[in-house]
């Protein structure tokens, strides 16, 4: 494995442990799930219907590619099996990235604000410092906005096991340090 991938493997390993107990587990994704659901205020019930089962999908994918052991839960050694098969992961990782998205987007005018941006990234539980990184390395409009498939080719690539070199990687606590 790369460098860069092993770092980013657990880097989205720990992003994706939300209540911090070192296991993936399904409780990870209600919390998530929740939180994000909860900063998308202005979105209609349908989007944020989209992301509650965007976010069941992921998990039910991992338990059923990852839980090697069969215990209900993902460690680390299980979740690094993911870079093996990536292809397995991808229509998941597909629609997990649309519908955060489309959060992004209440209005449907194909572009997603800063302020939105950072709230939703900040959900999911990354550090503000790089969430701005991101937003300016996409190369924002004057009025401060981004294309959302930017963000979701991004954030497809950032989930994505085996890529490396992505803007994604400015999410990477130590890349803004
Ligand atoms: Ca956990
Ligand atoms: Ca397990
Ligand atoms: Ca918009």
């Amino acid at each position: 494995m790369r460098a860069e991938a092993t770092q980013r493997v657990a880097l989205v390993f720990s992003l994706l442990d939300a209540n911090g107990n070192g296991v993936l587990d399904a409780g990870d994704f209600d919390l998530m799930s929740d939180r994000v659901v909860a900063a998308a205020s202005a979105s209609s019930d349908g989007a944020k219907d989209a992301m509650r089962t965007a976010f069941r999908q992921y998990w039910t994918t991992l338990a059923d590619e990852l839980d090697t052991d069969g215990d209900q839960v993902i460690s680390f050694d299980e979740y690094t099996a993911c870079v093996l098969a990536p292809e397995r992961f991808d229509a998941t990782v597909t629609a997990f990235a649309e519908a955060l998205a489309a959060l992004g987007d209440p209005d449907g005018d194909g572009l997603i604000e800063r302020p939105l941006f950072v709230d939703l990234m900040t959900a999911i539980g990354f550090r503000p410092a790089n969430i701005h990184a991101l937003f300016d390395a996409f190369g924002p409009t004057a009025e401060d906005r981004v294309a959302v498939p930017t963000w979701a080719e991004a954030i497809k690539d950032y989930y994505a096991p085996d890529k490396a070199g992505t803007t994604g990687d400015l999410l990477v606590p130590s890349a803004t340090a």
